[in-house]
């Protein structure tokens, strides 16, 4: 499955499941297009609008420092973490590749800049500050993830964190069939001896 939201949806309006989607870790790709702005809306701030921000909720300039989605959701568990910048839309499409071949919940962090909304984070802003991600980052390697994502330095994208190793969704639940199935009763004397 694959589902596509935006940075107030994933952060704001829905924030609140990510982190139990993480981990019941379901075998779902989701892309989280960030512009930094509740764009469909015209323009309220949303999580990710940087500090400062005039916007038809922050008349004066926004005053909330906003939240980092990359270490929130290396901290959350999910099982693979990638970011990508809309600008390098052949990164983007083998990050999604890999996304999708991922078994388990993969998060695609795409910074989209929004033209008409936020003149903050515009494309020549991301394009000075985006990085690819080393050749010799280990994206098992959660510590060196964290490493990568909490630097102010560079905007890094690319593969930050993967595990195909965790259990999905879709094995526990079949987990659970079975153990459901194996305490039918096959018999009615089974049945009337449970009880
Ligand atoms: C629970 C809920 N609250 C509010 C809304 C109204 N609403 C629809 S889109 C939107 C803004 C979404 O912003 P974002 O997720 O950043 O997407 P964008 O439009 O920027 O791509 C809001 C507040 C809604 N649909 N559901
Ligand atoms: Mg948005």
């Amino acid at each position: 499955m694959f589902v596509v939201g935006g940075d107030g949806d994933g952060f704001s309006i829905g924030g609140g499941h990510l982190p139990h989607a993480a981990r019941r870790n379901p075998d779902i790709t989701y892309m989280i297009i960030d512009n930094g702005i509740y764009g469909l809306t015209k323009g309220q701030v949303s999580p990710t609008s940087p500090m400062g921000m005039v916007s038809g909720t922050t008349p004066f300039g926004l005053e909330d420092p906003p939240l980092d989605p990359l270490p929130m959701l290396l901290s959350y568990g999910v099982s693979f973490v990638a970011r990508g910048f809309s600008s390098d839309v052949k990164q983007v499409s083998k990050l999604v590749q890999a996304a999708v071949a991922h078994p388990g919940f993969s998060i695609v962090h795409l910074v989209s800049p929004c033209p008409t909304f936020n003149q903050v984070i515009t494309f020549d802003f991301m394009k000075e500050r985006v990085s690819p991600i080393s050749e010799d980052h280990d994206p098992t390697d959660i510590a060196a993830a964290f490493r990568l994502a909490l630097n102010q330095e560079r905007f890094y994208t690319g593969v930050f964190y993967r595990n195909p190793n965790l259990p999905t969704m879709e094995q526990k639940l079949e987990h659970q069939r079975k153990l459901t199935m194996d305490r039918q009763p096959r018999s009615l004397e089974q049945l009337f001896a449970q009880f």
